[in-house]
Order: structure tokens, then C-alpha cells, then sequence
């Protein structure tokens, strides 16, 4: 089924031999861009004629009634509940554990810099309905900006005609088991507008009598698809985003003691987000290539999403590196910087230990992906589409900003100031140097 690479014996740079699914986001933002401007100059009314238009649900109000939030809760079943509140509490965990100290740093006598960590005042969460609803992805973007310390957080996620016009009813559970209830039902790129501009708009317009409003967040995160993707980027700057989101992801590093069955099942298992989801595989071992296409067809027919996984495994963005050996197959990986890469392999923890280049690293037989999609305590918002290279999943850093805050005494500033002047002067911005020599003139 897989595709196959042969790099053996090859000296040629792993960069770019894997072909991976690109998303032409610039088109999109043309065509939402009218989207967006309408809501940021007449804010519910643009809200509620495109909501109309793309969800078929007419709007008579924006947020969702706190009760109804408690209620969806309420009525989640006992066996999502639990899993939820052990994902939660695992997450909780290791978030809390990346919180960061203030640290003064003496510079000189009388000078000091201290880094201060403050979180963004408010974030909005984008949470997509249809096809794929996840309160998973709910848990990782609110437990890391929870623990950050954000003030308020909001969640937008589409109306359901199902639902009466209100979100996924397990997304607000999963909104009420983390305690969050400023919620609005409105999806798309007219709610990532909402959330950057507020809904109030900026012209004076009549359809917003007695709504409850969204004021607008500093900071967006969470998925969605290309028109929300495209929103995010023309609303980046107005206020903060997170990393565009791609088709996931998978890589695994194996050797002849990986376990063919475990190997197919975990491609499969990423393949099933999407037809443009990639799987790969890089190894030494024929005989485990061999082995993992005896069962991966079978496997992949025998799925509930059969579809879409045959689509994404036959794809040209997945397929079978074989490699000399695992130095080989590290700098494949490392080229390819996978958002999720698994090891598999003797010694896995000394090969995961190398890595330089991935979103998150599953290292041995017993930690597949799908762990860390719901319950390993790991974050899984991670950057796709060789994003990795230079960027990191959600934590709590995301939300933090840190600030420098300088204090210098007489002294201090006294036995610096020639530098000050002499870089001044060498810039050419005298006046730079000026403010300082004023200080010590009488
Ligand atoms: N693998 C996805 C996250 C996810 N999986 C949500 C299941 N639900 C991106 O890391
Ligand atoms: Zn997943």
C-alpha cells in the first residue's frame, strides 16, 4: 500500500524526498477576507447572515446559556466523563510542571534585568463541529492556558441544528468539566473574526438589541479548517494565533524489532484524520516492510474509516523510507520533522535522545501516538508540515509573555554610559547617547 523510498546506499540529502500535503492558505484568505471585514464593521449582524448562510441556523443569540453548558455536562456519558476528567488531570500535571519563575539576573552592582512571565489576558479557543468534533482538542488548548494563568477564556464552536443551534454537545461538556462558561455559537471564520474584533462592530447597526456580546480576546488558538486557518492569518497581528494547524502526521523509526502489527496499527491510526493525513515509515529492515504490508491492507479494510484511511495511506504524502541503517533513518526523520515521531527500535531511548527535529516523540512499544492524543499528560496542538524545525507544540509558554523590566542605579548607569554613547554614536542616533550624558550633566 505504502509508497517506497529506497535510500540505501544513496549519500543524497533526505530534504524534500518526502513529499507532504500542502495547503494553499493564500487563496483562502482572498476569499474570506469580505468575511471578516463585514464582521468587523457591523459585528452581530454580519455574525447572523453568515451564520444563516454556512450553518443553515438562524442566530438569536450569541452565547450559550450557562445552564445549558452545566447540562451537557450533566448528561455526558459516565464512561466519556471519566476518560475526559483522567485526560484533563494527566494533562493538568504536566502543564502545571512548565510554569515559569521570575528570575532577577544581577547584571552589575546597582543593575539588574528581571524576566517576568505574564499570561495573555484573554484567549479565544476555536473549536470546529462536523466532521470532526474533538473535546480532546478542547482539553489541550484550555489546561495550558488555564495553567498560564489566563484571565478569561472563550470558546467558539458552530451551531448544531441537532443541538438546537448550540455547539457539540460534548464539546460544551467538555467546556463544563473544565470550568469553562463563556461560550458562543458561532463557527467558522465569522467567529474567528468575532473572537479578534468583538461582535459589537464598529458601525452603529440595529440588529444587536439585548444580545449578549463577545468582546474581543488578545490571543486565538485551536483548529479549524482552511477558511478558519485563513481567518487566523488575517486576523494575526490584530491579535495573537497560533501556529496554523496542517494535516497530521506520523513517522515511525523502526528496526527488525518492531512489531508489524503495532507499526501498521499506528499508521492507521493517524490516517484516519484525513484523507490528507501523512504516515510514515523509516527503516533498516526489509523484512519488517515486508511484514507491515502483509497486515496493513487488511487492517486498514477492516477500520471504520476504511476510506479515507486507504486515501491518506496511498497518498503521495505517506510511504516507506528504507534506509543502511538507523543513523540514516535518524537524519531522515530529522529532515522530516514529523509532528508525531514514533521509535521503535533497540535502545529506543538513546535513538529518541537524538532527535532533533519533531513535534512530539513516542518512544518504545508501549507509547503509540494515540496515547498522546488523549490521555499520555502531553500536549497534542504540534506543529505539522516540517514546522518542527522551529516550533514547538501548545504549553503554558504559549500563553506567557515574558517582559524584561530594568532597574539601574546612579552608579551603575554612570559606569556603562560611555558604551551607551559610543554604540549611539556609531548608529548614528546621537540622541540616544545624549539621554544618557544628560543624566550626569549639571
Ligand atoms: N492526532 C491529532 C489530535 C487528535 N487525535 C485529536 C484524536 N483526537 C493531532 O495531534
Ligand atoms: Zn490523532
Amino acid at each position: 500500500m505504502l509508497k517506497l523510498t529506497d535510500l540505501r546506499g544513496s549519500r543524497r540529502d533526505p530534504r524534500g524526498i518526502l513529499p507532504r500535503a500542502q495547503l494553499d492558505v493564500s487563496v483562502a484568505v482572498e476569499r474570506i477576507r469580505p468575511v471578516v471585514e463585514a464582521v468587523h464593521q457591523r459585528g452581530f449582524e454580519a455574525i447572523r447572515e453568515y451564520t444563516t448562510k454556512f450553518d443553515g441556523v438562524d442566530l438569536t443569540r450569541l452565547r450559550v446559556p450557562e445552564e445549558a453548558i452545566v447540562a451537557a455536562g450533566e448528561a455526558l456519558e459516565p464512561e466519556i466523563r471519566e476518560a475526559l476528567l483522567e485526560s484533563i488531570s494527566r494533562a493538568r500535571r504536566v502543564h502545571r510542571d512548565q510554569r515559569r519563575q521570575e528570575v532577577t539576573t544581577q547584571v552589575v552592582d546597582g543593575g539588574t534585568v528581571t524576566e517576568r512571565w505574564i499570561p495573555v489576558r484573554r484567549v479565544g479557543l476555536y473549536v470546529p463541529g462536523g466532521l470532526a468534533v474533538y473535546p480532546s482538542t478542547v482539553v489541550m488548548n484550555v489546561v495550558p492556558a488555564q495553567e498560564a494563568g489566563v484571565d478569561a477564556l472563550v470558546v467558539a464552536s458552530p451551531p448544531q441544528k441537532e443541538n438546537g443551534g448550540l455547539p457539540d454537545a460534548r464539546v460544551l461538556a467538555a467546556c463544563a468539566l473544565l470550568g469553562v462558561d463563556e461560550v458562543y455559537s458561532v463557527g467558522g471564520a465569522q467567529a474567528v473574526a468575532m473572537l479578534g474584533y468583538g461582535s459589537r462592530g464598529r458601525a452603529e447597526v440595529d440588529g444587536a438589541a439585548g444580545i449578549e456580546h463577545c468582546e474581543p480576546v488578545d490571543m486565538i488558538t485551536g483548529p479549524g479548517n482552511i477558511w478558519v486557518t485563513a481567518a487566523k492569518r488575517i486576523l494575526q497581528g490584530t491579535v495573537g494565533i497560533d501556529a496554523e494547524a496542517g494535516p497530521t502526521e506520523i513517522a515511525i523509526l523502526a528496526d527488525d524489532t518492531a512489531d508489524p502489527r503495532h507499526v501498521a496499527a499506528d499508521l492507521i491510526s493517524q490516517a484516519e484524520h484525513d484523507p490528507l493525513a501523512a504516515s510514515v515509515l523509516v527503516t533498516d529492515s526489509e523484512a519488517l516492510v515486508e511484514a507491515v504490508e502483509a497486515v496493513l491492507a487488511p487492517m486498514a479494510a477492516a477500520t471504520k474509516h476504511a476510506e479515507r484511511v486507504r486515501t491518506s495511506l496511498t497518498g503521495d504524502q505517506s510511504g516507506v523510507v528504507l534506509v543502511d541503517d538507523l543513523e540514516q533513518g535518524l537524519a531522515v526523520v530529522d529532515a522530516y520533522a514529523a509532528e508525531h515521531l514514533e521509535i521503535q527500535t533497540r535502545d529506543a531511548r538513546q535513538w529518541a535522545m537524538r532527535v532533533r527535529n519533531a513535534g512530539a516523540i513516542f518512544v518504545g512499544a508501549w507509547s503509540p501516538v494515540s496515547l498522546g492524543d488523549y490521555a499520555a499528560g502531553s500536549n497534542h496542538v504540534l506543529p505539522t508540515a516540517g514546522c518542527a524545525r522551529h516550533s514547538s507544540g501548545l504549553s503554558v509558554q504559549s500563553f506567557l509573555r515574558g517582559i524584561h523590566v530594568v532597574e539601574y542605579d546612579e552608579a551603575a548607569l554612570k559606569d556603562v554610559a560611555r558604551h551607551v554613547v559610543a554604540l549611539a554614536n556609531a548608529e548614528d542616533l546621537p540622541a540616544h547617547g545624549e539621554a544618557v550624558k544628560a543624566r550626569f550633566e549639571r
